[in-house]
């Protein structure tokens, strides 16, 4: 699809004209752009990002919450005597003063936001350290989160980490196999399936109040936090669709699962696909480091679960997709989806046999 992107552009407040809006980034999920505006010869970046209307039903909440946890971020940042325009996500509010635009000609929905200069989103890490250094931006996310009222928030994507939810919707899946794609890939389901008990465990946890919910980000890719160009240094966490009441086990659990694998989380060549533990123990440093005491025995106790869980969730996800028809997951070619399952699936084997370990690593830190 192509949008007019100068006029919808003119519907933020922007000083200046477009003079170029390309795709950008890696993400599955929203259309993001990078637009640059010249206001007199002198050029500015934007993200610009058509919002996926499909998984986020309700636009107005979902920039509600944006709206009040970037807010709340800003005001830490300038507290800290930091640049919030660089060291939180900001957003451009719309010329109505809501903070996205309705297009009535194609019926999308856009936001904009301040283009965060100087810093890169990696797809992994290129220098040592670039792990550690996430790990240190998202433990700051949280504490910056810690004393925000989290019933101001609306659930964006209800169950979203809920595991045993999940569990169910795949086998809804898998019972419809609309594309009778499920023949083909019978270990991925039997992975799948044999592994049901892991799908209880944090949930209950949960629910008996053993771990405690938390204003928590939901998908702490390292992709998903901006890293300073030069000096590796956090400068800020991105993409806030999901952050929702949730548990640090979560957030630790998906950074190890982008963040170890020693290929991309699509990669087709499964022998490129391990789990890097040194990687592990990198980010539980960061982390464990940057909570400081905020972390309780039930939280840290279920770190290194959370990774395995996070991992077969998320290939689960992909699986589910694949038999569903590639609707959530925007995919590139032809058995994407299964080729980023089958990376997870990788990574949980892998995984499993250094659970010790991994556990060991989080009790050291
Ligand atoms: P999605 O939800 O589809 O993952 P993101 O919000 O993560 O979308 O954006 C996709 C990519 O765009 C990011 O990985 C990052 O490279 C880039 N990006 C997003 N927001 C900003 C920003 N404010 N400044 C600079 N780059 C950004
Ligand atoms: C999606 O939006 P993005 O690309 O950062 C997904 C995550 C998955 C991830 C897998 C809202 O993240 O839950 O873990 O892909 N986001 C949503 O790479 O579903
Ligand atoms: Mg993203």
């Amino acid at each position: 699809m192509n949008y007019d992107f100068c006029k919808i552009i003119s519907n933020f407040k922007l000083k200046g004209e477009l003079v170029s809006c390309v795709r950008y980034g890696e993400g599955h999920i929203n259309e993001t752009y990078l637009a640059v505006v010249s206001d007199n010869g002198a050029e500015t970046k934007y993200i610009l990002q058509k919002i996926n209307k499909n998984l986020f039903q309700n636009v107005d909440k979902l920039m509600n919450n944006i709206r009040l946890v970037t807010e709340h971020t800003r005001k830490k940042v300038a507290e800290r005597g930091g640049n919030p325009d660089r060291e939180s996500l900001s957003i451009v509010y719309a010329i109505d003063g809501k903070p996205y635009y309705r297009s009535p000609e194609y019926d999308e929905y856009f936001r904009v936001y301040i283009f965060i200069t100087d810093a890169v989103a990696h797809q992994r890490e290129e220098r040592p350290g670039q792990f550690y250094q996430s790990a240190v931006a998202f433990g700051e996310f949280a504490n910056m989160l810690a004393d925000f009222n989290a019933s101001e928030l609306y659930e964006v994507l209800p169950d979203f980490h809920n595991t045993e939810k999940r569990f169910n919707d795949f086998k809804v899946s898998l019972a419809a196999d609309k594309l009778g794609r499920a023949a083909g890939v019978q270990a991925e389901i039997n992975f799948v399936l044999e592994r049901e008990k892991y799908c209880k465990s944090l949930v209950n946890l949960i629910k008996t109040g053993q771990i405690p919910l938390k204003v928590t980000h939901n998908d702490t890719k390292l992709n998903n936090v901006m890293l300073d160009e030069k000096t590796d240094k956090p400068v800020a966490v991105i993409d806030l669709d999901t952050v929702m009441p949730g548990t640090i086990c979560y957030d630790f659990g998906d950074s190890i699962r982008f963040g170890c694998n020693t290929a991309a989380e699509d990669e087709k060549d499964l022998s490129k696909v391990n789990f890097d533990i040194d990687l592990f123990e990198e980010y539980t440093k960061g982390y464990l480091s940057a909570l400081g005491k905020s972390i309780t025995p039930a939280e840290k106790n279920n770190l290194a679960f959370g990774a395995i869980l996070m991992t077969y969730e998320c290939g689960m996800r992909f699986l589910s997709d694949y038999l569903n028809g590639d609707t959530y997951f925007r995919i590139r070619r032809e058995g994407h989806n299964l080729d980023r399952a089958r990376t997870q699936f990788k990574l949980v084997s892998d995984m499993e046999k250094r659970f010790d370990e991994m556990k060991k690593i989080v009790a050291a830190y």
